[in-house]
């Protein structure tokens, strides 16, 4: 049997790749990893237990909430303001940000934003759903935190990462130096790396969008598509369809085989649906950080300028040639036709 390293080992063994860490961040990674452990339990037990269903409250985005919604942000919250290394949680669920004013939190430096549940309407099928944070580290030191340090673009993050609560539990992160995944072994309760230096295959064949609404996508989006389904031996098309309605799960399985997910803008959500601050940026980093691509069909997520909390975003992530070429598509939706397009691409 090979050696078994847990999360824990690894968190404080990587500390040392930061000579000045005083093992803030480590702890606040522990206590995340703690968190996820408890909403796992949960997560689990959904269907046995009265919690199914709608809590009968509605999140500020209008979207009613989900009983498991509800909890899995109160763990999240409690672990963050016990642990003493947070300053300010941002949520998904939460219209402001929580400071956290507990004595034991004075000096905390950091500021965590999370989706604490993503993919929630997928609990009551009992398919895949995931959490995700993202990690930034207070602008000044020494004045007080706020919306402003929440509000830091993606390239500041020191942190990011997701558990998706699939066939297994897996918590994958990063701190800016490659990506990692460990996977919960139920038997000793513990996360177990079993995924080191994951990597996204840059050319993929899996494209995962949600075609219901391919009628109201942009142009680009629609020729991307049709690029996808095109017969072409030399690139192993047409690539296969697959999604989730999760993007955790979505993009753990692009992560791992190759593929590109797209959220882009649609007649109804002209923004995009996905929201930059806990969804799109902790994932654009962690999808760099295997040698991938995000971008919102133009312009790379991380450098958005982020003006509000729950601000939203198109989303193209995953293998850096698919989205290199969804990008073309976007690029030239303006001045080509699909059938011009083809020729060209084909050529290089
Ligand atoms: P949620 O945060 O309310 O769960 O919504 C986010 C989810 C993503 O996980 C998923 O990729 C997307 O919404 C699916 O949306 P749609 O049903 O419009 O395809
Ligand atoms: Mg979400």
């Amino acid at each position: 049997m090979g050696e078994v390293k847990t999360l824990g080992q690894f968190i404080i063994e990587k500390q040392a790749d930061f000579p000045y860490a005083k093992g803030e961040l480590s702890r606040l990674l522990r206590d995340i990893g703690i968190a996820a452990k408890m909403v796992n339990r949960e997560v689990n037990k959904a269907g046995l237990m009265d919690i199914l269903g709608q809590a009968g409250s509605t999140n500020i985005q209008g979207e009613s909430q989900q009983k498991l919604d509800i909890f899995a942000n109160e763990q999240f919250i409690k672990a963050l303001t016990s642990g003493g290394e947070c300053c300010i949680v941002a949520s998904e669920e939460n219209e402001e940000i929580i400071t956290i004013n507990a004595p034991v939190a004075q000096n905390a430096k950091y500021i965590v934003a999370i989706d604490p549940l993503d993919g929630s309407s997928n609990i009551d099928v009992n398919v895949a759903v995931g959490s995700i944070f993202s990690i930034y580290r207070k602008i000044d030191i020494n004045a007080p935190a706020t919306i402003t340090d929440v509000c830091q673009p993606g390239t500041q993050q020191v942190a990011a990462g997701y558990i998706v609560y699939g066939s297994s539990t897996m918590l994958v992160y990063t701190t800016g130096k490659g990506v990692n995944g460990f996977t919960l072994d139920p038997s000793i309760g513990e996360s177990c790396l079993s995924h080191p230096n994951m990597t996204v295959p840059a050319d993929g064949q899996i494209y995962s969008v949600n075609e219901g609404n391919y009628v109201h996508f942009p142009k680009g989006v629609k020729q991307y598509i049709k690029y996808c389904q095109v017969e072409d031996s030399s690139t192993n098309r047409p690539y296969t369809s697959r999604y989730i309605g999760s993007m955790v799960a979505d993009l753990h399985r692009n992560l791992i085989k190759g593929g590109i997910f797209i959220y882009p803008v649609t007649a109804n959500a002209p923004k995009g649906k996905l929201r930059l601050v806990y969804e799109c940026n902790p994932m654009a980093f962690i999808i760099e950080q295997a040698g991938g691509k995000a971008t919102d069909g133009f312009n790379r997520i991380m450098e958005i300028e982020v003006t509000e909390l729950h601000q939203r975003s198109p989303i193209f992530i995953g293998s850096k040639n698919m989205v290199e070429m969804a990008e073309r598509f976007m690029r030239d939706a303006g001045v080509l036709s699909f059938a011009d397009a083809e020729p060209l691409l084909s050529a290089g």
